[in-house]
């Protein structure tokens, strides 16, 4: 048996440390680290399921040009050779990088240093921009530095929290952990401020379901009462914080209880509440992300949150601070070393001092003088042909990028695409000329920053499969190939990590806050030893800013116009996360416990705009925006604001022929940041109509080439094999060619439309195919469970074993396997009364918590429901 590998987990910004133990053959068993700050040992459902991710199915093992596979060093030299020529002849200008928050630290660095030092241009950017780049210009606007005010103690010490436009039950669980924790220790309140009701508001002591896009209008309305309430530190602004000329006569603008109510519709008692709660607990943390964030006035947002703990001196104290959290494991590294177009390197942005000094720190033949393309303008660039090769490494922008389909279009012309990823078949790669096969993050060794600035290590846990090349050599060996040799002779992710440290250091006379000297000469052992370290002290303790005069600033933000909705767009379209899968599914997608919290992309919809669209839950609809269409299953919520639908980000045509949220939202970006308005598009949506439903169940990995010939189909991993959903309106007997070949029963009620088909290859369930018209489709898991089983049951015709198991309904715990209804009989049945009851129970609950949110919402609902029928007695 090995030892545990202490590493760092490669989804969220919360940055958990994960003890890795190799298990035989490619296998590895996960826990959480108990002793890494970040996370105590726990882990959520996506952490916890880490185990079932690291196989090699799907995954790209050997350089590819085309089709063909090719050794790596014809695929360098032909990525080499494009690159070189396209620069001879059109200028550095004419190539691009597009790179990830989820590369390590020393793979950003290497593909940073290329491209701005040695290419000679800053057309490198990151998903980064997509995600983070608002919370980026709106701190540099503040204080002076992208510095996070925050930290984990923090929230520890909070009397306090304040979360706006973040999802942080499903998308930072340990942190959401956490901030229950403290409140059960100290009665800490939450207030969640999202248009919609997602389960973080499920114990909130306030949601205020705010119109999207009125966050300003918002936070203003806060300050001016703050103002009026005596809150506003006068001494603390006067000493420490400039202020622009006719910033409180703009906070003054329209901020009264009662506009503040009618701007952002809500209550006005629901406001007064927030301002009551905001008033009596200085300790107070607001967290902020992608509600934020990815809007056309995201830095106005982002800038009036910090305005309001600026001006209360709620920020560098204990408990006390704006935050906001990252999203991806490794966006704040990739902030660090100056992976986006806006940036330089190591926090200096494009001064000509700057560019000296960076210069002459990487004897750089060729820098950078100016920012580069954001990406949008790097896509549209592609589109124009003033770009002619990109190179795009660990990010799926044919699904993430705003009018998906627009990028598509242009990687298809432009005439040399490189794509480096873990797996073979991604909605990207489809369009690359070469793909480069990286490391996973198994197989990774570096570094990551969470997003409290603790820098962290990723150690390999597993060989590298194939040829498969972690993506500093890939890039260095290019570098080295372009005739820099010697500028790359990095022999290890340490040297790189070296080299970044003493750039942060260089000539660093206390100007930037991000200094890692300690780290300037660590040692290959010490590097392979570090501890989980934080930088800096805390933010802003001594009430310095790193701004020219030491002050930071309040910055006027005035809340734009909200408009109507559109008479042939009438609602509005929200996207985001799901709590069990990650982006575009490339990983989390093989997961078959992640797979069954949410087994299809839903259209999230008010019943009352359902009602008035004709739309039933379950049905097919189709959501449009100016910029493209696709299909959803309908799902009436009461969560959701009238006006506003939410459809989720992960889908994309490996997995379904509906789900693309990507295609829906509109190119346009926030003028600060360039980063794209994701929460709120102009949509319609529209039933379509459906002939038949079915479901086909096959044995083994069915791989992700193409999916059955349906209207509607979409696929999830199962035990043993993949589960496929379909409903359409043409012949359902063409599906009939997925059926291997076997040995087949088959049973039909024409009065329904119903067909029953099982096939059965070499003594065991190879497949079944249930269709129907009008009548009922049986529960999918004991079925999913036969392929799997010894023998093959009598009763497969039938959807049931002999006794029948009943059927637990959708899965709410995955790390146990509970359903819901399961859940339900055990609340009635047992008398539950509340969620650590339901776990002692039943064990829901119990093992990473992800679901207790959900546990909170059935248990109110079955024990509303209860009581309904009482008083009806
Ligand atoms: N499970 C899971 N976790 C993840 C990820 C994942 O893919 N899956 N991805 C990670 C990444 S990269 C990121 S960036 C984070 C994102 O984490 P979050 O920001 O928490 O996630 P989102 O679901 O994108 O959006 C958050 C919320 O913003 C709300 N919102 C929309 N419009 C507005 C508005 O106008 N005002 C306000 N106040 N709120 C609004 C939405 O309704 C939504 O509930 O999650 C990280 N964690
Ligand atoms: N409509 C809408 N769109 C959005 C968002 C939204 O809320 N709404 N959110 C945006 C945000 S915040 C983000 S962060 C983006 C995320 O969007 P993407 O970055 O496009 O999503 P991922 O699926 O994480 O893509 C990562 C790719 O890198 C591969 N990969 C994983 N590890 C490695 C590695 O170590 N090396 C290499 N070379 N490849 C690797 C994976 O297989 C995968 O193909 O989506 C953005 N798009
Ligand atoms: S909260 Fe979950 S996804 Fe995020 S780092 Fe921790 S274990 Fe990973
Ligand atoms: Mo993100």
């Amino acid at each position: 048996m090995s030892d545990a590998i202490r590493t760092t987990c490669p989804y969220c910004g919360v940055g958990c440390g994960v003890r890795a133990t190799p298990a035989g053959d490619r296998q590895l068993r996960i826990e959480g680290d108990p002793e890494h700050p970040a996370n105590r040992g726990k882990l959520c459902s996506k952490g916890t399921h880490l185990g079932e991710t690291v196989g090699l199915g799907g995954r790209l093992l050997h350089p590819m040009i085309g089709e063909k596979r090719a050794s790596w060093d014809k695929a360098l030299d032909l990525v080499v050779k494009r690159f070189n020529d396209t620069i001879a002849r059109h200028g550095p200008e004419s190539v691009a990088f597009y790179v990830s928050g989820q590369l390590l630290t020393e793979d950003y660095y290497v593909a940073n240093k290329l491209m701005k030092g040695f290419i000679g241009t800053s057309n490198i950017d990151t998903n980064s921009r997509l995600c983070m780049s608002s919370a980026v210009a709106g701190h540099i606007r503040a204080f002076g530095e992208d510095v996070v005010s925050a930290s984990y103690d923090d929230l520890d010490e909070a009397d306090l929290f304040v979360l706006v436009g973040s999802n942080t039950a499903w998308c930072h669980p340990i942190v959401y952990q956490r901030i229950q924790a403290t409140r059960e220790k100290r009665g800490a309140k939450l207030v969640v401020i999202d248009p919609r009701r997602t389960e973080t508001c499920e114990d909130a002591d306030l949601h205020l379901a705010i119109r999207p896009g009125s966050d300003v209008a918002l936070m203003n309305g806060l300050l001016a009462h703050c103002l009026r309430a005596g809150l506003v530190d006068e001494e603390y602004l006067a000493a420490n914080v400039s202020i622009p000329q006719g910033f409180w006569d703009m906070i003054g603008q329209g901020s009264d209880l009662w506009s503040t109510a009618r701007s952002c519709d809500v209550a006005p008692e629901q406001l007064l509440r927030f301002y009551e709660l905001f008033a009596a607990h200085p300790r107070t943390v607001t967290l902020f992300s992608q509600g934020i964030n990815q809007a056309l006035r995201g830095t106005d947002q982002v800038n009036a949150v910090i305005n309001v703990h600026l001006a209360t001196n709620r920020i560098g104290k204990p408990g006390s601070a704006p935050f906001s959290i990252t999203g991806q494991p490794n966006a704040m590294g990739g902030r660090e070393v100056g992976g986006l177009a806006s940036t330089l390197a190591a926090h200096m942005d494009f001064a000509p001092e700057n560019v000296a000094r960076v210069g002459r720190f990487w004897s750089a033949p060729r820098m950078a003088t100016k920012p580069g393309l954001k990406a949008v303008d790097m896509f549209r660039a592609v589109e124009e042909g003033r770009i002619k090769a990109i190179w795009v490494m660990a990010t799926n922008p044919a699904v993430s990028m705003p009018d998906a389909n627009r990028v598509r279009d242009a990687l298809a012309a432009c005439p040399f695409v490189v794509v480096s990823d873990v797996m073979a078949d991604t909605d990207t790669g489809r369009f690359a000329h070469v793909r480069l096969p990286a490391a996973a993050w198994a197989e990774k060794d570096g570094t990551v920053t969470n997003s409290e600035r603790r820098i962290s290590r990723q150690r390999q846990a597993l060989p590298l499969p194939g040829e498969v090349k972690p993506d500093w050599w890939i890039i260095k060996e290019v570098a080295a190939r372009m005739g820099w040799a010697s500028a790359f002779a990095y022999g290890g992710p340490a040297d790189i990590y070296r080299e970044h440290a003493r750039l942060t250091a260089y000539d660093n006379k206390g100007a930037r806050m991000l200094d890692l000297r300690d780290h300037a000469a660590i040692g290959n052992p010490a590097y392979d030893a570090m501890e989980p370290v934080r930088w800096g002290e805390r933010s802003f303790a001594d009430g310095r800013f790193p701004t020219p005069d030491g002050k930071a600033r309040l910055v006027s933000t005035v809340q734009a116009a909200l408009a109507d909705p559109l008479k042939d767009w009438p609602l509005t379209l929200n996207t985001g996360r799901y709590r069990d899968q990650w982006h575009t599914m490339t990983r989390t997608g093989l997961s078959p416990k992640l797979a069954r919290h949410r087994e299809e992309p839903l259209v999230e919809i008010h019943p009352g705009d359902a009602g008035r669209f004709g739309l039933e839950d379950g049905d097919i609809a189709r959501v449009a925006t100016p910029q493209g269409q696709s299909l959803f299953r309908v799902g009436i919520s009461e969560g959701q604001r009238p006006g506003e639908i939410f459809t989720p980000i992960h889908w994309t045509d490996r997995q379904s022929t509906g789900g693309r949220t990507g295609l829906l939202p509109r190119p346009l970006t926030d003028p600060h940041s360039g980063q794209p308005g994701f929460k709120s598009t102009p949509a319609k949506v529209e039933k379509v109509a459906i002939e038949w439903r079915a479901f086909l169940i096959l044995r083994g990995d069915a791989g992700t080439a193409s999916l059955p010939p349906a209207l509607w189909a979409t696929r999830i991993t199962v035990n043993g094999g993949t589960l496929y959903e379909l409903a359409g309106a043409e012949d359902d007997k063409a599906i009939d060619g997925w059926l291997p070949a076997g040995t087949r029963m088959e049973a039909a009620d024409p009065a329904k439309g119903t067909r029953r088909i099982a096939v059965v290859a070499g003594d065991r369930l190879a497949a079944v195919l249930f269709v129907t018209r009008t009548g009922e489709l049986p529960g999918r898991d004991w079925l999913i469970a036969q392929l799997e089983a010894p023998e093959v049951a009598p009763t497969l015709l039938a959807g049931r074993a002999p006794g029948a198991m009943p059927d637990r309904g959708p899965v709410v715990c995955v790390c146990f396997d509970i359903g819901l209804r399961t859940i339900v009989s055990a609340i009635v049945a047992e008398e539950l009364a509340d969620v650590t009851a339901i776990g002692k129970a039943i064990r829901a609950g119990t093992n990473c918590g992800s679901c207790r949110p959900a546990l909170a919402r059935i248990l109110a609902d079955t024990l509303a429901t209860a009581e309904k029928v009482h008083a009806a007695e």
